[in-house]
């Protein structure tokens, strides 16, 4: 299979920074900012943005995971027991809050839709965003990101890879 680098580490960095000040500008106040990442790249792009939060404007943001396989609707009955949904042990409160979730890859939407059913079963946010590093087109439901760091228009038959530091070691998005 053939990669081909489309982001390299400074170019995520700098749409990682774009993404927090947008973040700020749209939220007068950002006191009830919440941020869950969808497992598991999710997970490291809302750590990188709580981080810029607090360099940017010293102010501190709850963040959280999310696991949301149970909650998809392409699962087998046995994968989609939804008792089995964990956010992380701080277990945070979503209630009254501006929920901002984040995921690496936004594609049909799915995994969205799942995302937002786990919330709404575990409180009642004030406000939903969403905020992904890429957008790799094709939604097969009435979702959109309110942040995107790249817009990255693909065949169904591509492939996105994202990598990043605290897993994979360094930071860099492919397409094969
Ligand atoms: P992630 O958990 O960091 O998001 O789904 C497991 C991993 O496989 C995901 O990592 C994702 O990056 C990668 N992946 C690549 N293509 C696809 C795809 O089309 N669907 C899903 N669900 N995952 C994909
Ligand atoms: P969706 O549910 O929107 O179809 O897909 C979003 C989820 O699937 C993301 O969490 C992402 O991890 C994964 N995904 C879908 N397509 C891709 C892709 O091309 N590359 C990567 N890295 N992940 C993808
Ligand atoms: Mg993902």
């Amino acid at each position: 299979i053939m990669a081909k680098e489309i982001i390299d580490g400074q170019t995520m960095t700098r749409a990682l920074t774009r993404i927090t000040y947008e973040i700020i500008e749209r939220n007068k106040g950002i006191e009830d900012l919440v941020l869950i990442g969808i497992k598991t790249r999710g997970v490291f792009v809302a750590h990188r943005i709580e981080s810029r939060l607090k360099q940017l404007e010293n102010i501190n943001i709850p963040v959280a995971e999310l696991d949301i396989t149970p909650y998809r609707d392409d699962q087998t009955h046995e994968e989609k027991d939804i008792s089995k949904v964990k956010t992380n042990p701080l277990d945070i409160d979503i209630n009254d809050k501006h929920v901002i979730l984040t995921d690496d890859v936004l594609y049909t939407g799915r995994t969205i839709r799942a995302a937002m059913d786990a919330l709404m079963s575990a409180g009642r946010p004030k406000k939903i965003s969403l905020a992904v590093l890429v957008d790799r087109g094709h939604r097969e439901l009435p979702i959109r990101a309110d942040f995107v760091g790249k817009n990255i228009p693909t065949s169904q038959k591509e492939k996105i890879k994202v990598s990043m530091k605290e897993i994979d070691g360094e930071d860099k998005i492919e397409i094969e």
